[in-house]
């Protein structure tokens, strides 16, 4: 057996019940075999692979916090420290009734390979809790948050684990999670990203995620000979960063028709309304049907379905394993010719294979939706050096970091005869820089 599988293999044993974990792990192992072939007597003698596949620690806590009835109820907290050998654990927080202990360690595993992609000095982690902020109030909220932190505050700080958000996640709640952090450890330091810009946030963050996107599609389009300009393209979810990506599309000429949440899907010809969605998800908070109550040209579909409709380009920006190998046929009997991921990990692997096979244009999450961690490393600079940059400055450092991202992969893919698989290309350039750093410092 080979190293590469039967390492995979020991993944799938040790860690029973964990899917998403071992997924992930399989897609990344399975692309890394040209390079672990070549040197796989020293990587073995070294468990390279065993160490890159063992969180470095996890946390498993209890949260307790009393609801606005009076009633005590209790959820879980986790935050899995993966790899630091490139720099502090860096990594966002999920709150959403599906987190357990695999799938923070899948998207744990996931940033380390992204973040060294960014080319900025951060390690990989993530956390979470499977409350679900949806439906309570503000206070319930603040009430979660505030004893969630006062149990993770005692493993992070700006120079060791720096967290951020994630699904359920965004600034109201980086926001009560930095006042209980201050408030205990008595540190103003910028522990947490994505904070507000009264208090250290970095301008850009938040439309980072989906502006990178756009920015590395754009680039992957340019190399191609095309550009967004009159191309349409369909979007899954209504969050943070779905909303981003439309934006941006926007901007560069595309017309984006769909977006969905958990319960339906938007289908809106005349292109999705950016101020309106935004009015509806991120001051209203609620569903999509009153998006379609609010617009004459859209049509709400319950269920799911948006990959149905005919683009030029998909961006599945929702959550994973959203895009099946039955969306992967349709999309490519529709004509689609790139789907670039905003989400982690929304493409199932043989969805994935059947889309590059059939000649589509494929980035994973860990390449193009790195824009949100790597405004968050600026972000940490800025709180570094108490400064803060103009939206310009970052827009921009923002833009040359997704295509240099777009030219390291297509280079990593070339240099192993891989030419235009940019999942082998990223899965390689992050983890070289990754086992070199680990290689230098010893068995640690
Ligand atoms: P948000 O919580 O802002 O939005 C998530 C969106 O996806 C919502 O529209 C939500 O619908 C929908 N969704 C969530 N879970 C499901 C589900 N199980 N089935 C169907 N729809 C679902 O999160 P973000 O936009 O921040 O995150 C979206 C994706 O992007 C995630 O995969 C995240 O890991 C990834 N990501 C986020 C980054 C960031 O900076 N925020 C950076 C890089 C990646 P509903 O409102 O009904 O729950
Ligand atoms: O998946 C991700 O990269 C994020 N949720 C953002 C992490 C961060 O630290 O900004």
């Amino acid at each position: 057996m080979s190293y590469v599988d039967e390492v995979i293999a020991k993944v799938i044993e040790q860690n029973p019940a964990e899917p998403e974990f071992h997924q992930a792990v399989t897609e990344v192992l399975e692309s890394l075999r040209p390079v672990i072939e070549a040197n796989e007597e020293a990587y073995k003698k070294d468990a390279l692979l065993e160490r890159i596949v063992n969180p470095e620690r996890q946390f498993k806590f209890r949260v307790p916090w009393v609801d606005d009835k009076g009633q005590v109820q209790v959820n879980t907290g986790y935050r899995v420290q993966f790899n630091s050998a490139i720099g502090p654990y860096k990594g966002g927080l999920r709150f959403h009734p599906s987190v357990n202990l695999g799938i923070i360690k899948f998207l744990g595993f996931e940033q380390i390979f992204k973040n060294s992609l960014t080319g900025l000095p951060i390690g990989g982690g993530k956390g979470g809790s499977d409350f679900d902020p949806k439906g309570k109030s503000d206070r319930e909220v603040m009430a979660f948050c505030q004893s969630f932190m006062t149990e993770l505050c005692k493993y992070i700080g700006a120079d060791t684990d720096v967290p951020a958000g994630d699904i359920g996640v965004g600034g109201r709640e980086i926001g009560y999670m930095f006042g209980q952090y201050k408030r205990i450890r008595g540190l103003y330091e910028g522990v947490l990203t994505g904070k507000g810009l009264t208090f250290g946030g970095s301008l850009v963050r938040t439309e980072a995620t989906g502006y990178g996107l756009l920015y590395i599609t754009e680039e992957l389009f340019k190399d191609h000979g095309e550009t967004l300009e009159g191309k349409t393209a369909v979007v899954s979810g209504a969050g943070n960063v779905a909303i981003y990506a439309i934006q941006k599309a926007h901007q560069l000429g595309a017309k984006v028709v769909t977006c969905s949440d958990s319960t339906g899907w938007i289908y809106d010809p005349e292109g999705i309304d950016v101020e309106l969605l935004k009015e509806v998800k991120e001051v209203k908070r609620a569903r999509l049907t009153e998006y379609a109550a609010a617009r004459p040209s859209a049509e709400y579909h319950e269920g799911r379905g948006v990959w149905q409709i005919p683009c030029d380009v998909a961006l599945p920006c929702a959550t994973q394993n959203e895009l099946h190998l039955d969306d992967a046929k349709q999309l490519v009997a529709n004509g689609c010719k790139a789907v670039c991921e905003g989400a982690n990990m929304p493409t199932t692997i043989d969805a994935t294979k059947y889309l590059q096979e059939n000649g589509v244009w494929f980035i994973g999450g860990k390449a193009s939706n790195a824009g949100g961690v790597a405004t968050s490393a600026l972000e940490m600079s800025q709180n570094s050096e108490r400064l803060s940059w103009t939206f310009e400055e970052v827009d921009k450092k923002l833009k040359d970091i997704m295509v240099n991202i777009y030219h390291n992969i297509d280079d990593a893919a070339k240099r192993y005869g891989c030419e235009g698989d940019y999942v082998v290309g990223a899965n390689i350039a992050g983890f070289e820089k990754v086992a070199e750093a680990m290689t230098a410092q010893g068995i640690c």
